[in-house]
């Protein structure tokens, strides 16, 4: 396994004498590491005053919690901000790091990388400025699919998103092309195989959400069209919105599987099983959708099934990433001196911020994946359909494992393209562990309030029904949004600190990316995308096509002209 050590700049041996160029690389990545950072800061400060809007008693005592009075606009603002552009962006800046680092060369197109930048940074410009403009029209949360109609600004922010990674996916495809075609017999390294996986995936899951913006939203939006079908949109949606959470889940694995062994001081037990895990997630998180609809009508029982039956498959590379990357970890805390069967997880580095943080992700991830079979069984999913347990699920998944990698990456990242050290590694060290205990008390707080009958995306602290075990435990869930709220400002003092006050060199440590694949056994097949996209295209017709001939209603003629949209988002 060969590695680079990072000097200031990222230099890439593959084009020598081209600093100037690899210069603006840097900038590249940073601008989309920084944007992301931003969406997320203005996301999340949204969130714990959520908590505190929902709890009884705290409205009780403090009537007049400042931040925002319209609940739908906060909700809107962290759920975009947060899920859509925060994650989109990072991923796009992590992701080329990591293809230019391994395959040792430049993207395609530095030009192309910057259009695409400013196409997303645009979308997000305007989306801020839509929906702080416009709170009650645009507050159509960041699931958006109708009765609910926005400004047609919102869903051109959201275009101009889905553009911009478009053309940062056809970049990192390209810049694929161009290593294959040089190494035709080599294995592509790991980290670059998952990062192709999740911009295919991402290409084909986006066609639904396209399709439904270009041909229902905005036209309904600019009044071209009066009516739309519910039904439809929010099928083409969830076609989108499940392989959307494995498109910020990937990254995270790419961490876990190809960064935090060595970072850990262990090996990865088997990369041909990292390989096939990875795969099965592209043909897998696709035809899955229909578990968000699971309480929809208009859709057979027996479609819902088969969807039941390919979420659960999911969750198998799932389980083989918890064997595989726990395997590892094991492996490190041997090294380091564990002896017993069960002393290995206490020693890990956990005071080595960087680690601690994908561990603690792990530790979320762990009671997240486990909600998720709930969810994903279309019985019991009856019991907690749009409650809050519902975001006390994502909350530990996205908000727990994925938000807490991407720090952990953050906080090399950072330092390595900047230039100089982390601000402050023991601020690191105390942000995430209130992470960890914050997102823990809000999973289980706002897990127990769904239980007990707490509804989702509600001013709960306004309802007259509700039950005192709900009103407790959204109490609970405001205690967590304090803890939260601290989290999110060490988390910000290290950001700042380190790109304006920070006057340590970044450390010469090693970036832990690999440069070329260890692995010798994994069949080359394994990179035959054409042969995957038939798999998915098959996989596809058999899950997708009776739930389309259902929802596009051919027996009464092709009729998607049932619904007249209501302009408004529900009022305070
Ligand atoms: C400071 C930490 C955070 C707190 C206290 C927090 C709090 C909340 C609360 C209370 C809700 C529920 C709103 C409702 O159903 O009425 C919510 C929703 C949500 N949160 Fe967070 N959150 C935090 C961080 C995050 C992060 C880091 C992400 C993603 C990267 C995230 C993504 C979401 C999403 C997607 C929703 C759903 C919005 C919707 O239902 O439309 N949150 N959050
Ligand atoms: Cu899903």
């Amino acid at each position: 396994m060969a590695s680079i050590t990072l000097p200031q700049a990222i230099e890439v041996p593959a084009t020598p004498g081209t600093l100037k160029l690899v210069q603006r690389e840097r900038l590249m990545i940073g601008a989309h590491i920084i944007t992301a950072m931003l969406a997320l800061m203005t996301g999340i400060f949204m969130g714990p005053f959520q908590t505190f809007h929902r709890s009884p008693t705290f409205v009780q005592y403090f009537p007049n919690i400042p931040v925002f009075t319209y609940y739908y606009q906060a909700v809107t603002v962290h759920g975009v901000m947060n899920a859509l552009f925060f994650t989109t962006f990072f991923i796009v800046g992590f992701s080329y790091f990591v293809v230019e680092r391994s395959l040792q060369r430049l993207l395609k197109s530095v030009r192309m990388g910057w259009v695409a930048y400013v196409l997303m940074a645009i979308g997000l410009v305007i989306m801020l400025i839509t929906i702080l403009g416009s709170p009650q029209q645009s507050a159509v949360l960041y699931t958006f699919y109708p009765p609910n109609i926005a400004p047609a600004l919102f869903y051109i922010g959201l275009v101009l998103l889905v553009v911009g990674s478009w053309l940062a996916a056809a970049n990192i495809f390209l810049t694929y092309q161009g290593w294959k075609r040089e190494h035709p017999n080599e294995r592509v390294p790991l980290a670059v195989l998952a990062i192709m996986v999740n911009f295919l995936m991402w290409c084909v899951g986006t066609i639904g959400v396209a399709v439904e913006i270009l041909f229902m939203l905005l036209p309904a939006s600019l009044g071209i069209i009066k009516t739309t079908d519910p039904q439809l949109a929010r099928t083409l949606f969830w076609f989108f919105g499940h392989p959307l959470v494995y498109f910020w889940l990937l990254p995270a694995y790419v961490s876990w599987y190809t960064m935090l062994p060595r970072q850990a001081g262990g090996k990865l037990f088997s990369e041909p099983l990292a390989r096939v895990a990875f795969l099965m997630f592209l043909i897998f998180s696709v035809p899955v959708g229909l578990h968000h609809q699971f309480s929809d009508p208009g859709i057979s029982a027996s479609s819902k099934g088969i969807h039941t039956l390919l979420t659960m498959i999911v969750s198998v590379p799932s389980f083989m990433t918890a064997f595989n990357v726990g395997a590892a970890l094991e492996n490190a805390a041997r090294n380091r001196g564990a002896k017993t069967l069960f002393d290995w997880p206490f020693k890990q580095k956990w005071g080595d911020p960087i680690v601690a943080a994908q561990l603690s992700g792990m530790l979320l991830f762990i009671a997240g994946g486990f909600s998720g079979l709930i969810n994903a069984s279309s019985q019991l999913n009856a019991t907690i359909h749009n409650t809050s347990w519902v975001p006390a699920h994502f909350h530990t998944t996205l908000g727990g494992a994925v938000t807490l990698t991407y720090i952990s990456i953050l906080y090399w990242l950072l330092p390595a393209i900047r230039g100089r050290a982390l601000f402050s590694k023991p601020l690191a060290l105390a942000q995430v562990f209130t992470w960890l205990i914050g997102m823990a008390l809000f999973g289980f707080a706002m897990g127990e309030a769904g239980l007990n009958g707490a509804p989702r995306r509600a001013l709960t602290s306004q309802s007259p029904y509700l039950s005192p075990a709900a009103a407790f435990w959204l109490d609970v869930t405001a205690v967590s949004g304090i803890i939260l709220m601290v989290s999110s400002v060490l988390l910000y003092i290290n950001f700042f600190g380190t790109l304006f006050l920070s006057r340590q060199p970044a450390p010469e440590s090693e970036v832990p990316i690999e440069t070329v694949s260890s692995d010798r056994t994994s069949p080359l097949w394994l990179e035959r995308w054409g042969l995957w996209f038939g798999v998915l295209g098959v996989l596809l017709l058999i899950a997708y096509g009776p739930v389309f001939a259902e929802v596009l209603d051919f027996q009464e003629g092709w009729n998607i002209l049932r619904y007249m949209p209501t302009s408004n988002a529900p009022m305070p």
